[in-house]
């Protein structure tokens, strides 16, 4: 089978997704070719069955907005020509999912070609519930050829704001066995806190959705009855805003900001407790990954948070917002070891089983096959 992927390359969790999968498909023998305007970040080495192609929209004094989505579907249809593609998965539904419709329907009569879209969050629950896309999302969703979401919550929100008339799967996100070799992240780990201070983890790109100066907050309530460190891993729009309400808090010297990073995974054997105050999300990609490096996991008890960290069981969830339920669950685990044991034992056993990849990719590749043979 021949599959062409088209995402956001740049940070993010729909183009890690996406990348991720293209990987995963490579490693099962599937030929890849990912269709994107600069190579996915997650996409460095060399694979024999991955091709990247390089989406350009040229630059035109008449273009105030250069139309990549026109520029893309017009690569998608060249590419799925000249490469022979069986389908292209499209992740996150503005503009990729219109873009594929469009490809196919330019293909159609001459090319047979399969559209799947996987929605990932504010594609419908911001972006795509705007009335300024609301009929292109809709379209977009009604027009593929099959439709996954990465949880049941955001299936339950494409139900409610889009009535779509096509059926939606739910594929959940999936993860990796973390390599083995962190020793590196020993001596970070002793930079940051050395005392021994207990780490509180944060990973994200800082967008408001994510909340993330709640995590000062968190850090803040902590503070006042024990020492610890908040390390934050990314970087975005409330970066600034962070840097000042430490500052302002008087505990910049207890938050270390380590920017974009690109290996996650030795960063996350840092923390003893991963927190994600998001307003909404879908799934929480990064809270899997942390759960999988056996951190438990403080997230608020919104969107699809609570499918994958499990109250009690994996971590602790509090409404969106109530840091002092945040901070109260921080240090309840923070001084109960035996509890923090507990929560990172299930928090990693339940990242890889359900979470798995191996369980995961099969569910998309019996999806590509039951569209293909419709
Ligand atoms: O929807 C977004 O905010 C963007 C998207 C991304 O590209 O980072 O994130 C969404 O997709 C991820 C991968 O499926 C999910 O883990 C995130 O929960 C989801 N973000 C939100 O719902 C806010």
């Amino acid at each position: 089978m021949k599959i062409g992927i088209s995402c956001y390359p740049t940070y993010g969790g729909s183009g890690t997704v996406a990348t991720e999968l293209g990987k995963n498909l490579a490693e099962l023998g599937y030929e890849i070719h990912f269709i994107s305007y600069a190579l996915p970040y997650r996409l460095s080495g060399y694979y024999s069955n991955i091709f990247f192609h390089e989406v350009k929209v040229p630059e035109y004094p008449l273009f105030e907005y250069p139309p990549y989505a026109l520029a893309l579907a017009t690569k998608m249809a060249d590419i799925a020509i000249n490469e022979k593609l069986d389908l292209i998965h499209v992740h996150y539904a503005i503009p990729h999912a219109l873009s594929g419709v469009m490809a196919r329907e330019m293909l159609r009569g001459k090319y047979p070609l399969k559209i799947i879209t996987t929605l990932h969050g504010t594609d419908i629950t911001l972006v795509g519930a705007d009335p300024s896309f609301m009929g292109i999302t809709q379209y977009s969703i009604n027009e593929s050829d099959a439709v996954t979401t990465v949880s049941q919550f955001l299936k339950n929100e494409t139900l409610r704001i889009f009535q779509p008339t096509v059926p939606i799967d739910v594929i959940y996100n999936f993860i990796k066995e973390p390599p083995g070799n962190l020793s590196d992240c020993k001596m970070l780990r002793n930079r940051i806190a050395p005392n021994g201070e207990p780490i509180l983890l944060h990973l994200s790109n800082f967008r408001p959705v994510k909340r993330m100066l709640d995590t000062i907050d968190i850090l803040e309530r902590v503070l006042r009855e024990m020492p610890a460190k908040l390390v934050l891993i990314g970087d975005g729009p409330d970066r600034s805003n962070a840097e000042k309400k430490a500052r302002d808090l008087g505990i910049e010297n207890h938050v270390v900001f380590l920017g974009k990073q690109e290996d996650v995974y030795a960063l996350l054997n840092l923390g003893d407790i991963f927190l994600m105050p998001s307003q909404t999300e879908s799934f929480g990609l990064a809270a899997l990954e942390a759960m999988c490096c056996g951190l438990p996991c403080i997230t608020s008890n919104t969107g699809g948070l609570p499918e994958l960290n499990l109250h009690g069981e994996t971590g602790f969830t509090a409404p969106v917002g109530d840091v002092d339920k945040m901070s109260e669950y921080a240090l309840r685990i923070l001084k109960d070891p035996m509890l923090k044991n507990k929560l990172a034992e299930n928090a990693r056993k339940i990242a890889l089983t359900k979470f798995q990849a191996a369980s995961i990719i099969p569910q998309y590749v019996g999806l590509y096959e039951k569209v293909l043979s419709q």
